[in-house]
């Protein structure tokens, strides 16, 4: 796995690696003379088909890893320390000393991504194998393809693909790592699910992936014969700081209160429903949670008006539904919580997961799309995560001849996803470059012919991260 370095290039050259890598390696090779072995490791992003905020709620998924990925070029040393750079200079160098508490650079640092990966497999080696720390230091080059604020998962790919680095002896099993680097990549401040970070472990190639979890499992679903993903970046970056960051907790915290209000109703009728932590442990307990659902109070509600309904304590509402992973408390939002609307969001989503993998399994194209398209409705109405590029985009997908199309990842901007036949693919994606990036988008930074390969292009799936072995 480790090599000389020139002998490294020698065979990633002859099996013809794409450009990113020889790139990586080159970079390498420049910042640090004194490194003798390198090893090299990748972790794809990944585009959701279907599924969207249902992850952190438990309800399942339907993404796939795509053919855009994270490279470390790599060489462990005993400096307990990590230092890092990346192919783009606008991703600054940075180091880290490795412990068992990491402390993190500020909000927004692309440096994060990796301290979050090394502070997860610190946490597991520390538990399961203690006499292996510390870990030992490492000189890392990052390069990579992935559009980054697009929905693509480019962090969560480079989460992956260090932990792979920090995790080389370790010998942890695939699903528990993807289990170990969702919670992890919570060290950066997003409360996010699980399905980023197992769709770059488990991708499988040719085939999406039906994600289920609590306990995590991951199914290959075939996509029908003949037919295509194809993703379109809308430009509007959805980045994972600021407003984005706030908006994204803030679905979180509604789910969770909207959790409080079914809990409420169902519980006179229904004890056990009390035991429920998570949407998904609700719908196992409720079988009539659509009725539960309709006879919430519609929105907004201020934290006290919930508190009243469900008869708690304000306070005890508040600690228990708006409190985030570093232990701070979500700012309320001045114009008030809906929790109706977004439990509807990931209900009736979680319902269309089920229903787009037997419609795909069983080859039908066009429910599957239909699925997507209805996707989109519900993420744009009721959870409110759209934007006017995002729907102009998707429309123009649809019109184009896409069999579905709708926003992909956490929205607030980003890509959009869309279904296609094989046939149609070269036409749309052409119409939708002309009428979305030519002529819909005037003032913001115009992607040029020589970038369009890197906002609007078919993709494939392809299996997850590894070590690259030559
Ligand atoms: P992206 O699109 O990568 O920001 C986020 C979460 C997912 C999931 C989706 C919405 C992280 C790392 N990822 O994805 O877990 O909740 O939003 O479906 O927080």
């Amino acid at each position: 796995m480790l090599l000389p370095i020139g002998e490294m290039e020698k065979r990633l050259a002859s099996v013809g690696v794409g450009e990113l890598y020889l790139t990586v390696m080159q970079k390498f090779r420049r910042e640090f003379p004194e490194c003798h072995d390198v090893g090299v490791v990748r972790a794809p992003g990944r585009v959701n088909i279907i599924g969207e905020h249902t992850d952190y709620n438990g309800l399942p998924v339907m993404p796939m890893a795509i053919d855009r990925e994270i490279v470390i070029a790599f060489s462990p040393d005993n400096s307990g320390t990590v230092e890092v750079v990346a192919t783009d200079d606008t991703y600054p160098k940075a180091h880290f000393a490795l412990s068992g508490n990491i402390p993190k650079f500020e909000t927004g640092h692309w440096v994060n991504y990796i301290k979050a990966a090394a502070q997860a497999v610190w946490n597991w080696a520390s538990v399961h194998c203690p006499d292996r720390l510390p870990l030992s230091g490492a000189k890392l080059c990052v390069g990579g393809n992935i559009p980054p604020g697009s929905g693509l998962s480019s962090s969560s790919a480079l989460v992956v693909a260090s932990a792979l680095v920090f995790a080389r002896d370790l010998n942890i099993d695939r699903v528990e790592l993807a289990e170990l680097l969702a919670k992890g990549e919570r060290y950066v401040g997003t409360e996010g699910g699980g399905m980023d970070q197992a769709a770059s472990l488990m991708g499988k190639a040719g085939n999406a992936l039906k994600i289920d979890f609590f306990p995590l499992r991951i199914r290959p679903v075939s996509l029908p014969h003949g037919c295509l993903i194809a993703v379109a970046n809308s430009m509007v970056a959805a980045s994972k700081t600021g407003a984005a960051r706030i908006a994204f907790n803030t679905r979180v915290v509604e789910c969770r209160l909207g959790l409080e209000l079914l809990k409420h109703i169902s519980k006179h009728r229904n004890p056990r429903v009390v035991e429920a932590t998570l949407l998904k442990d609700y719908v196992c307990l409720e079988p009539d949670w659509r009725a539960a659902l309709d006879s919430l109070p519609d929105g907004p509600l201020t934290v006290a008006q919930i508190a009243d309904v469900v008869g708690v304590a304000e306070g005890e509402l508040r600690r228990r539904c708006l409190t985030l992973r570093d232990g701070s408390q979500l700012t309320e939002p001045k114009n008030g919580f809906q929790p109706k609307k977004r439990c509807l969001h990931v209900l009736t989503e979680a319902d269309r997961v089920e229903r787009a993998a037997q419609a795909a399994g069983r080859g039908d194209a066009v429910e599957l799309g239909r699925l997507m398209n209805e996707s989109h409705s519900s993420c744009a109405e009721n959870y409110e995560i759209s934007c006017p590029e995002l729907d102009c985009l998707v429309d123009l997908l649809r019109r184009h001849g896409a069999l579905g199309a709708r926003l992909t990842g956490a929205g607030f901007g980003g890509c959009a996803v869309a279904l296609v036949r094989q046939e149609e693919a070269p036409g749309l994606l052409e119409a939708v470059w002309t009428d979305y990036y030519r002529q819909f988008l005037p003032t913001r930074g115009l992607p040029t012919p020589s970038q369009r390969e890197h906002v609007l292009f078919v993709t494939k799936a392809v299996d997850g991260a590894c070590v690259i072995e030559v």
